[in-house]
């Protein structure tokens, strides 16, 4: 509640729910993405059970074919676009500003126009389930020619995909504005805090994807609406090119999905390893790499439509794997001889550099241009997303939480609680998902809604069912750890983890004006130097 001075009326006492509607501040705009992203993550969580639901036993009938289309398309769409994309500018919006010391994004009022315009997307995508028809059922990735012909939710898809889109494009150009311009005296990009860095590369994928994607989702519009054929061979169009299209914007858009993850991991392993980051300056090029490589890889996804350049596409995604596995390399140097304590933060942290290894080395798999012909459109790459994505992004995302929420709240989720959660967690996503690298490599089709009892099928298809209701069971002592902390009172001091960055310079939670004095920042640990009284010169 803000109470606000009024010329000659006294002040008024503007009611919470007002402050938040029309807040201009980075901060809040930064906890209502978080609350919106996690209510989509929630929802999407549900609906990965359903489908886990129907796929437990051979032959199930609990969901019609139909009905599942729908599920496992709503699933993915929002967990990427509802969840993973803009869970980043949630961290980033609160994170981005106070690393470096500025008082605010650069453009606030454009800030809450992006956030604003994910809630409505959500809801518009979410009201397919109420159209004749039903919602979209075209799997997250919309291939033509299935996408022209399914009901009026395809079109609702559409259109909040779009939204979206504009929310991210604008959201970028603010992240890139505020980092160019808006830095603290001393902070020169080369001390910029990693997460800030995965922030800007981010940033420019967003920028020079997302029009792409925006230009194929409105030929899709067209082609069902207005009698375009772009996507149909019988008007002279080709059905390719949506996938190349598409593709040009999302393989990208996967390293969106991840590189702040990765950002949030390299600001987490050197606090709890009470070492600076080994290889500051190699791992901004690994991210500027795999943000450059990352546009040139995209038809490995369409190897099978034989309509592309294998050998080109096949040697690009191979290496991809390079600069990344700098980064495995720079993490695991900076646990090398550290002294690591393992709080939850950390055990996050530490899940993704193992789980995420493990979704990228497999996804090295299918780079193989003859092995991708036998794993394409299998279960396989199913536990490749999930491992890169859940086991990467969302273990990111919980670490970021973990470690962030006394800095944003004032008071420390438990820590019993987290290491609950943790242990839930990595093993219910393990139990999940590995057992479908064993489906795929026997030939299990994604994207079906029953199957035959083949071999193993439904013992792996049984534990993987299993694994997703732990996941599920994982966020029990997740809320507990939440609605516990907010019955404490705040009783975090500024840098309750001894880190190096600037946002914990001040108070938890930071006043409206983010700092009431900026420490002077001579390296890229300004904090460090400020415990130390290091004031320049020679480093680490
Ligand atoms: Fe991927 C499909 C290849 C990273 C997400 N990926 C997907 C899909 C999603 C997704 C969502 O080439 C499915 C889309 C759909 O619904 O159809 N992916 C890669 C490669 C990497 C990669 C090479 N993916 C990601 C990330 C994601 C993501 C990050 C989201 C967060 N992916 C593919 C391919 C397909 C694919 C094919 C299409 C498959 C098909 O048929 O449909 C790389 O960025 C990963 C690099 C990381 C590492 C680990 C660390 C590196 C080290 C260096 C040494 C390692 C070496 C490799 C030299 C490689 C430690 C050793 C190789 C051995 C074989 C042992
Ligand atoms: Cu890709």
């Amino acid at each position: 509640m803000a109470s606000i001075a009024v010329p000659h009326h006294g002040t008024y006492t503007r009611p919470a729910i007002l402050d938040w509607i029309t807040t201009v501040d980075h901060k809040k705009l930064g906890i209502l993405y978080l609350y919106t992203t996690m209510f989509f993550f929630a929802v999407g969580g549900i609906l990965a059970l359903l489908v886990r639901t129907q796929l437990a036993v051979a032959n199930n009938d609990f969901v019609s074919n139909y009905a599942y289309n729908q599920i496992f398309t709503m699933h993915a769409s929002a967990m990427l676009f509802l969840f993973v994309i803009p869970v980043w500018a949630g961290f980033g919006n609160y994170f981005v500003p106070l690393q470096i010391g500025a008082l605010d994004m650069a453009f606030p009022r454009i800030n809450a126009l992006s956030f604003w315009l994910v809630p409505p997307a959500g809801l518009l995508m979410f009201a397919g389930f109420l159209m004749n028809g039903g919602s979209a059922a075209a799997g997250w990735t919309a291939y033509s020619p299935l996408s022209r012909q399914t009901g009026t939710g395809m079109d609702l898809w559409i259109i909040a995909v779009l939204i979206l889109g504009v929310s991210s494009t604008i959201g970028a150009a603010n992240f890139l504005v505020t980092m160019i311009r808006m830095r603290a005296p001393g902070m020169t990009m080369f001390r910029m805090p990693i997460f800030c860095w995965t922030m800007l590369i981010t940033a420019l994928l967003q920028l020079l994807a997302t029009p792409v994607l925006a230009a194929a989702l409105v030929m899709l519009y067209i082609d069902r609406n207005f009698g375009g054929a772009f996507f149909d061979p019988n008007g002279g169009g080709n059905v390719v090119l949506w996938q190349n299209v598409f593709w040009f914007y999302s393989h990208p858009a996967v390293y969106i999905m991840i590189l702040p993850g990765m950002g949030i991991v390299s600001e987490i392993i050197p606090v709890f390893s009470r070492k600076p980051l080994f290889g500051y300056k190699a791992f901004v090029f690994a991210t500027i790499g795999i943000g450059g490589i990352g546009f040139s890889v995209w038809a490995h996804h369409m190897f099978t439509t034989g309509a592309v350049l294998k050998p080109f596409f096949g040697f690009m995604t191979f290496m991809i794997g390079i600069p990344t596995g700098v980064k495995i390399f720079n993490w695991m140097a900076t646990l090398w001889k550290g002294s690591i304590s393992f709080e939850a933060p950390m055990l996050f942290a530490l899940g993704f550099v193992s789980l995420f290894l493990l979704g990228g080395i497999n996804g090295t798999f299918s780079a193989a241009v003859p092995v991708d012909f036998a794993l394409h459109d299998t279960y396989f790459v199913v536990a490749h997303i999930h491992y890169v994505l859940f086991g990467g992004s969302v273990f990111a995302v919980f670490g970021g939480f973990y470690y962030w929420f006394p800095k944003m709240f004032g008071r420390r989720l438990n820590e019993t609680c987290g290491r609950l959660h943790f242990a839930l967690m990595f093993i219910g996503m393990n139990l999940a998902f590995f057992p479908m690298h064993l489906l795929g490599l026997d030939g299990m089709p994604r994207r079906i809604a029953s199957y035959n009892d083949y071999g193993q099928w439904q013992t792996l298809n049984m534990l993987a069912t299993t694994g997703a209701f732990l996941i599920a069971v994982s966020m029990i002592p997740f809320l507990v750890a939440v609605v516990a902390a907010f019955l404490r009172p705040k009783d975090q001091p500024n840098d309750p983890w001894n880190a190096n960055t600037l946002e914990w310079a001040t108070s938890s939670p930071p006043p409206i004006h983010n700092f009431d004095e900026i420490p002077p920042v001579y390296s890229e640990r300004p904090l460090y130097d400020l415990r130390h009284g290091l004031t320049g010169g020679p480093r680490h």
